[in-house]
């Protein structure tokens, strides 16, 4: 029999999305929670409680005045790869192009080199590493995405890292992305290679390593006609899609994405009025990725404003990847969110909770409310605008994973 938990002295930023105007985080000042098998049974202000409830609990564990929001759900990672590309940053800040580089077989095709040349082993040890220092920071949700194998071998392989860093005590999401970049050994037949990555895709599902399907549409990645084949199959094997999306041109992949009722579209800073026209209509959610606009040094910035005016959610990730994002602290990207995109620090903390859940398609975490998962995190500050606000600062105190302190 699972414990039953009463959490008090809780400042709780709910970011519930039933609770509340928008714009103050869900705030309850002085809040309780219930836990019981690994759910939240109520949530309140503590003088809300009713006795008989309060009277269930087993145990009780004092908050100590903390600031508590949803555990953290970092939701567009390339986190399992072999090597790592600092000689491609060099020749950035020399003046070539991200585009020149990958165009001259580097990019992601060395990745894909180095992570086929990979053991399954080493690729954990070294993925392990990052996750435990997303961990660090809160993240109790993680999606990986696989893309550095471009083989049905290595693609597995990467995917069964991926699933295996659930041991490490936080829930993995895997995203097949086999059309991220094409190999050399299938140079000038792309639509070949689309065939190849549509013909794996039942088999890595019925090996359950796939949660969802995700594709790099782009001038340097796969075109609109090639990411339709990908999605058709994945539809027909009842898999949801998200889109790498208008990261570097507007390729009018949000539109065919929405078709297709994604979850999400990624990056996003060559938007279209008509791609969020689409995204509102299907519900989709903008994943925001200011470390790799960062760290291309871009100047196109996504559509914000007008993706807020539209209502439709925003998430917010780390993009964790060898080439255009090798950070590993999602809260560095809230502040990032701020300064670069002009989110507020409320948006911010929505875009790694409630809407990060949302862009997984998963409605049971990502908020403090009875029936959510009791995933949470206890920060050692005032006010929750300060995990933006601070960079390079860590504030965590503990984290609780299905009601359970994680060591
Ligand atoms: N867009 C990105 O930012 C990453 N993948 C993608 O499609 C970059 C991947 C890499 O350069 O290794
Ligand atoms: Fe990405």
């Amino acid at each position: 029999m699972s414990k039953t938990t009463l959490w008090t002295q809780g400042r709780l930023a709910t970011m519930s999305d039933e609770a509340g105007p928008a714009g103050d985080w869900g705030w309850i000042e002085d809040g309780a929670m219930l836990s019981q098998d690994g759910r939240l049974l109520w949530v309140g202000a503590r003088a809300d409680l009713p006795d008989d409830l309060a009277g269930t609990a087993d145990q009780v564990h004092d908050m100590a005045g903390a600031v508590v929001t949803p555990g953290l759900i970092d939701c567009h990672t390339h986190l399992v790869y072999g090597g790592q590309r600092a000689h491609e940053f060099e020749l950035r800040l020399k003046g070539a192009s991200y585009e020149e580089i990958a165009r001259a077989g580097g990019g992601i095709r060395s990745s894909v080199a180095a992570t086929r040349e990979a053991s399954e082993h080493q690729l954990y040890a070294q993925a392990a590493h990052r996750a435990l220092a997303l961990m660090t920071e809160g993240v109790t949700t993680l999606e990986v995405k696989s893309g550095y194998g471009l083989s049905q071998a290595s693609e597995a392989k990467m995917l069964r890292v991926a699933r295996r860093l659930a041991e490490l005590g936080l829930d993995v999401r895997t995203t097949y992305l086999g059309a991220h970049a094409l190999p050399a050994e299938f140079q000038g037949r792309a639509d070949d290679y689309i065939d190849a990555v549509c013909q794996w895709m039942p088999k890595l599902k019925r090996e359950g390593l796939v949660d969802a399907v995700d594709a790099f549409c782009e001038g340097i990645g796969f075109t609109s006609a090639q990411t339709r084949r990908v999605f058709e199959t994945a539809r027909a094997l009842g898999l949801p899609v998200k889109l790498h999306a208008e990261q570097l041109s507007d390729q009018g992949g949000t539109q065919l994405a929405c078709e297709f009722g994604a979850l999400s579209c990624d990056h996003l800073e060559h938007l279209s009025e008509a791609g969020i026209a689409a995204m509102k209509a299907s519900g989709t959610v903008a994943v925001l990725l200011p470390g790799a606009y960062y760290f291309l040094r871009e100047t196109k910035l996504p559509p914000i404003a007008a993706l807020r005016e539209a209502g439709v959610p925003m998430a917010v990730s780390t993009d964790h990847n060898p080439g255009t994002s090798p950070t590993l602290s999602l809260l560095l990207m809230l502040n990032m969110a701020c300064t670069q995109f002009r989110l507020t620090p409320e948006e911010a903390l929505r875009g790694v909770t409630v809407n990060a859940a949302r862009a997984l398609g998963l409605r049971d975490r990502g908020q403090l409310r009875a029936g959510q998962r009791a995933d949470f995190c206890l920060w050692d500050i005032d006010h929750p605008n300060e995990l933006s606000y601070f960079f390079g600062r860590n504030p965590l105190r503990l984290v609780v994973r299905g009601g359970v302190l994680r060591a």
